[in-house]
């Protein structure tokens, strides 16, 4: 390696300079030469090659922030789902071509080494990697924003299918190192948690509160630098670790109980370990709970620390502060706030609630009763006492409020009660959330409705000036230019590159939409992605599927809102179909999910393998070969994500109108190229706007709809018996058919549709699903309509960018301005 270095010599040109840095790297940072180096060796010398240039810009950024004190916002999320960083922060510093060329001027397979990044998997689904595409639109943006999340030691699991079941894998991301951290030993804040609180009186002769016999834990820093596409701005993520305090420590050693020390130390240690698995459902935790509160405390006490970096005056606050809840999970921010004020810094409550409000504002991603948080009373009485006190005393105002404002409604304080009073008492986090916060927002104009007309109505009705709506988005650095380059470099040819940094510039590409030329290298670019995933489709599932056949993927967590079992009984519909006559006209499908179920959801962990055991007999079934395939993807995440949207036709997005809050993926299909199947459910509705309504397929019942039968008294059993074709299909599924000996298995699933209500009426959507899937698959065989149709989709994702979701908060919620970073701007000298 040293010869290969000696060989150099200056001047070097960018090639040598990027394999010089790498070679270092894996010489002197890895210890390695070409003979011992592995490829995760070749991947870490890469990154740290890279990490060089993100420093450099965060430095500057950081100082320009400090300098500048211009007003920040803080995203506080207990999920960030970020993939992979590699290639991402080359795409965003400009540096992809250069470094691939180098690296494969070595000798080496530039794609192979990025893949051998492990996804940093700190999040379950859409409200996780939302967190990550507002991270990468903020940097780009040059806005002044912070992530802040939990160092989770594992995060969510790897999943394998044995015998067609989930298994689920510990994920122990960090075994390995990850280059993309820097540890800040001196960023260390303690958390307290138990004890209790004494009353005393201050100097002044003041009442104060003093929270005693804590039991503390730190918090230790890691930062994570994200940079913005075509900026200097390098933005920090940071994220919290829980290390044993030293004091607490000592108090055992100083017993002699050296064990009873470790184990103290380590069981504090265990806050920080594990991401809990569930999407869109709450687990009541004790331990969920410590999370939370960790998160909250040390991220306030960081916010305020910097602050007081430059202020005296707290009031100040919120014109340099914007905290943004990511749904309820971090809501104890904001007692936290409440606390440090009143108890620490001697403000007057008045004060100090008057800051809190202006400071915080609460996004609300889901209104599933099941995910909606409260927490036992008996939890804050042992572990946050001073925290139920204050957060009582917001609850009596609060209570005050509601009298006085609706004298003649005498249930409304029961309904709008921070407090739940039945048998065991609970605090409603959304409604301290909504109390607490100035600003309160659903993520679609749909879902945002909902909350106004029924989820939080009585607050709408109070506080109609705290509700607004910020529509979803995604970063289309990440989901297109990365994930799909070739789909890039064509758009790049007819339009330019604008829509990197302008989503909208794609409307351009309605002009070329039936332009053959431009059509032909459309289908193209489809084409060979289909088959890259077919490649892949082979290799872990060893079965071959045909690269003609329309790709139809529903991708997303197993929810049974979600109805991944619709999917399956229409694939079971065509099988019958061809069963029955094998000349019927059946457009060839290949039928792709992928996605994890939380290890507790019985019923999706029963849909997987109901999914697996209907691909086992229909790709077995000679019968219906070359018509349909049905594959099932393991272990669904970011990077699995970006190789599939470019790969797919048919996008399945069929949950019942009324529940999915917006969905993200449904904007990562169609930005890659597919048509949308759907409800009017969420963004999608959205999108038909502006993809316009004959360029997607909506079938089902509307929200309005759904609430309508709901009330009217729903009997998915008229249903079952009115269609035979449906009748069939859960018959099927009842009897044990795809059930490979073990006749009862699925009997759950066709009881909850049959006799437990069929709670997301699959079975009063069915019908008209079946026919929009018939359509689908009447145009999938005209290619070049379908194509035609897939470039308007498109064109039409302008809306969907996270860069106009970000510039909306930033303006409506945060009162905060872009700022530009430019090199040179700031002191910091370079070695
Ligand atoms: C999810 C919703 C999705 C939405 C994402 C991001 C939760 C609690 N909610 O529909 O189910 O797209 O949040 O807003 O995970």
């Amino acid at each position: 390696m040293t010869d290969e270095l000696d060989a150099m010599n200056e001047p070097l040109d960018k090639d040598m300079i990027i394999i010089k840095s790498f070679l270092e790297h894996l010489e002197y940072t890895l210890g390695k030469d070409k003979y011992s180096a592995t490829k995760y060796d070749r991947y870490n010398a890469l990154a740290y090659a890279v990490r060089k240039y993100l420093v450099e810009r965060w430095l500057d950024t950081q100082q320009a922030y400090y300098n500048t004190d211009n007003k920040r916002v803080y995203y506080i999320s207990m999920e960030f789902l970020m993939g992979r960083t590699l290639g991402n922060s080359l795409i965003n510093l400009g540096l992809y071509d250069d470094f691939r060329d180098a690296i494969n001027s070595l000798g080496y397979d530039f794609e192979e080494i990025l893949s051998e990044e492990q996804d940093a998997g700190l999040g379950n689904g859409g409200l996780g990697r939302l967190a990550a595409c507002f991270l990468d639109s903020m940097a780009t943006m040059s806005i002044p924003a912070y992530g802040y999340g939990i160092r989770y030691e594992y995060g969510i699991f790897r999943q394998q299918i044995v015998d067609g079941a989930q298994v689920e894998i510990p994920d122990n991301w960090l075994r390995y190192r990850n280059p993309w951290e820097l540890d800040r030993q001196e960023h260390l804040h303690t958390v307290k948690f138990y004890g209790r609180v004494i009353t005393t009186f201050n100097k002044d002769n003041k009442l104060v509160r003093e929270w005693v016999d804590t039991e503390d834990v730190m918090a230790m820093a890691y930062d994570t630098p994200i940079p913005g596409y075509d900026t200097q701005t390098v933005n920090t993520l940071r994220l919290w670790s829980a290390k044993s305090s030293r004091e607490f420590d000592l108090k055992f050693f100083n017993e002699g109980n050296y064990i009873r020390a470790v184990e103290k130390k380590m069981q504090t240690e265990t806050i920080s370990k594990v991401l809990y698995p569930a999407d869109n459902v709450i687990e009541g935790k004790e331990l969920r709970f410590k999370q939370e509160y960790f998160l909250a405390s040390a991220t306030v006490h960081d916010v305020l620390y910097r602050f007081k970096k430059k202020h005296t005056d707290m009031r100040l606050l919120p014109e340099k502060v914007a905290i943004q809840l990511n749904d309820t999970h971090p809501t104890l921010a904001i007692p936290e706030l409440m606390r440090v004020l009143i108890d620490l810094e001697n403000v007057e409550w008045e004060d100090a609630w008057a800051i809190t409000k202006k400071t915080f504002a609460y996004t609300n991603h889901t209104i599933l009763p099941e995910a909606l948080e409260q927490w036992p009373v008996w939890f804050f009485e042992q572990i946050l006492p001073r925290h139920l006190q204050i957060i009582y005393e917001i609850n009596d105002y609060f209570m005050k409020e509601v009298r006085a404002r609706f004298p003649d409604d005498p249930d409304r304080p029961a309904r709008m009660s921070i407090v739940e009073e039945h048998w065991e008492r609970k605090i409603r986090m959304a409604h301290l959330a909504i109390v607490g916060s100035h600003s309160v927002n659903g993520v679609a104009e749909l879902h945002s409705q909902i909350l106004r007309e029924r989820l939080f109505k009585d607050f709408y009705e109070m506080y109609p000036e705290r509700f607004n709506n910020k529509t979803n988005g995604i970063t289309q650095r990440r989901w297109l230019k990365m994930a799909n380059p070739p789909l890039a470099h064509l758009i790049d040819d007819y339009i330019g590159d604008g829509w990197v940094t302008d989503l909208y510039e794609l409307e351009k590409l309605r002009a070329v939409a039936e332009d053959p030329e431009f059509s032909q290298r459309w289908q193209e670019v489809k084409r060979c992605n289909k088959e890259e995933l077919a490649a892949y489709i082979l290799k872990h599932n060893d079965i071959v599927v045909d690269p003609n056949s329309l790709f139809d993927c529903q991708v997303k967590r197993i929810h049974e809102y979600k109805r991944q079992l619709l999917n399956v009984l229409h694939i079971i519909t065509l099988y019958n179909r061809i069963k029955e006559n094998p000349e019927a006209e059946v457009t060839p499908r290949t039928f792709i999910f992928a996605g994890k179920a939380a290890p507790a959801y019985f019923a999706a962990k029963l849909v997987i393998r109901l999914i697996n055991g209907v691909a086992k007999v229909v790709n077995e079934d000679p019968d219906v070969a070359g018509r349909i395939k049905v594959v099932f993807l393991a272990n669904y995440s970011v990077s699995l994500a970006e190789q599939i949207f470019p790969a797919s036709d048919l996008s399945e997005q069929i949950s019942t109108a009324g529940t999915e809050a917006s969905g993200t993926g449904n904007m990562k299909f169609a930005l890659n190229g597919a048509l949308t199947i759907g409800t009017l459910d969420g963004a999608n509705i959205e999108m038909a706007e502006e993809v316009h309504r004959e360029n997607i397929f909506i079938f089902g019942l509307t929200a309005e709809e759904v609430s309508h039968l709901k009330e009217q008294g729903y009997n998915p059993r008229e249903y079952y018996n009115g269609n035979p074709e449906l009748k069939k299909a859960i018959d099927m599924i009842s009897s044990g058919f795809f059930a490979q000996g073990t006749p009862d298995l699925f009997v759950p699933l066709t009881d909850s549709l049959m006799n437990l209500g069929d709670n997301y009426m699959l079975l009063a959507d069915y019908a008209s699903y079946i026919a929009c899937q018939e359509e689908v698959g009447k145009l999938f065989r005209n290619k070049n309509e379908w194509a035609r149709l897939a470039i308007l989709n498109c064109a039409g994702m302008g809306k969907f960018s996270s860069d106009r979701t970000i510039e909306e908060y930033a303006r409506e919620i945060w009162g905060i301005k872009p700022m530009d970073v430019h090199p040179g701007t700031v002191n910091v000298k370079r070695l």
